[in-house]
């Protein structure tokens, strides 16, 4: 098969409104801002996603510093170059540190017409083994504890597998036990972003008596040391995400004991090469992952269920329905959620949606082309 030729680059910077607010410790979004990539070579192209938000809040990028780095130093690097795999991509890129947001974009378009050109699923070129993955839900901090148990409700109807509630100081150990209170047995996990101190870790260990999954990311963003402090005196296992940007951030926080579990977003670490590389250490160590998300669109969301079917990925992730976010997606078929609480991955070549031009016109607004 002759190499892909990074003939076309094109980048669109997309709005779409949230059915409802999405409220995190670090603030409340009611649109998604995201940048798509679509990539050419003759006849062929591949989508990808740099599931950016509207400020630093999550990570250090934004709209602006991704389209920057994208155009002036990532797209320069890629246009016109041969490329015999989207898995060199990453390696391609490494000139320019970190900015693993705009990496993701290019890179997972790559994959896209890699699996396209090949007649084979993104998938099957990442070695996936799953036909369905195990979806769960991530549930915003709401107003009252009522509207929290109406959500999770309401989710568990639809019947997603695991929950996850947003929590921050003042909106923690009570709110799950009302939870507990109601579904003593629910799979139910926390997401605290980051907004604890070590000072907090009495606190903390209130949420042992609660059989949660995991609280993720108490700590601060880019810790790793006191997390592994943290872990020694809390019985529920620690969840990493925003701390590891790297394959290496991975290696040390196992070796330092910082949790038990990763989330590996694709988003995060520069694609889904660098995910499968952290995906292949933690399933070398028997430590169990699990595919998050950034509310990605139906480009990026395709990505995720593709990396997600790897056999490490044993535990529901945040891979939820487009519905859940979107009242129309960029897609043609948005993913969609089974009744039984999984999502099908894709067989068919690439990540397996379709573009809706039509509506990719009405919500993108800014848009460039890049030619070789
Ligand atoms: O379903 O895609 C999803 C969202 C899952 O809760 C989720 N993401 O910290 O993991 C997170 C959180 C997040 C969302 C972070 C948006 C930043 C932006």
């Amino acid at each position: 098969m002759k190499p892909m030729l990074i003939e076309q680059i094109e980048l669109y910077a997309v709005q779409l409104p949230l059915k409802s607010h999405f409220e995190t410790s670090t603030g409340r979004a009611y649109h998604r801002d995201t940048i798509l990539v679509r990539i050419r070579d003759d006849g062929a192209e591949g989508w990808g996603e740099s599931p950016i938000e509207d400020g630093p809040w999550y990570s250090p990028e934004t709209l602006e510093t991704a389209w920057h780095v994208q155009r002036d130093f990532l797209i320069p690097l890629l246009l016109g170059q041969e490329i015999e795999s989207a898995s060199q991509a990453f390696a391609r890129m490494d000139r320019v540190r970190g900015h693993n947001m705009a990496k993701t974009g290019l890179e997972e378009a790559l994959w896209d017409l890699e699996g396209r050109q090949k007649g084979l699923s993104v998938s099957h070129l990442l070695g996936g083994t799953r036909s369905q993955i195990e979806s769960g839900v991530s549930v915003g901090i709401q107003d009252t504890v009522e509207e929290l148990i109406e959500q999770v409700a309401g989710f568990l109807e639809l019947g997603y597998r695991r929950i996850k509630i947003k929590i921050k100081p003042g909106w923690d150990v009570e709110i799950v036990r009302a939870l507990r209170d109601k579904w003593p047995d629910v799979p139910l996990m926390v997401d605290a972003n980051s907004a604890y101190t070590l000072a907090d870790a009495d606190h903390l260990a209130g949420l042992d008596a609660f059989n949660l999954l995991m609280i993720e990311q108490p700590l601060a963003h880019d810790d790793l040391y006191e997390h592994s402090l943290l872990q020694r005196r809390l019985r529920t296992p620690i969840c990493l995400d925003e701390s590891i940007a790297t394959v290496a951030d991975a290696q040390a926080a196992l070796a330092l004991g910082s949790g038990r579990i990763i989330n590996i977003k694709p988003g995060r670490v520069g694609g889904l090469e660098e995910a499968k590389r952290i995906h292949d250490l933690c399933l070398a160590r028997e430590v169990p992952v699990w595919c998050g998300g950034l509310l990605e669109v139906g480009v990026g969301r395709a990505h995720n269920v593709a990396i997600a079917s790897l056999p490490g990925y044993t535990l529901p992730g945040d891979v939820s329905a487009s519905e859940r976010y979107f009242d129309r997606d960029v897609v043609t078929s948005p993913i969609a959620l089974n009744s039984d609480g999984t999502i099908d991955v894709p067989s068919g070549p690439g990540i397996g949606v379709e573009i809706d031009e039509r509506f990719l016109a009405q919500v993108t607004e800014r848009y460039q082309q890049f030619r070789a």
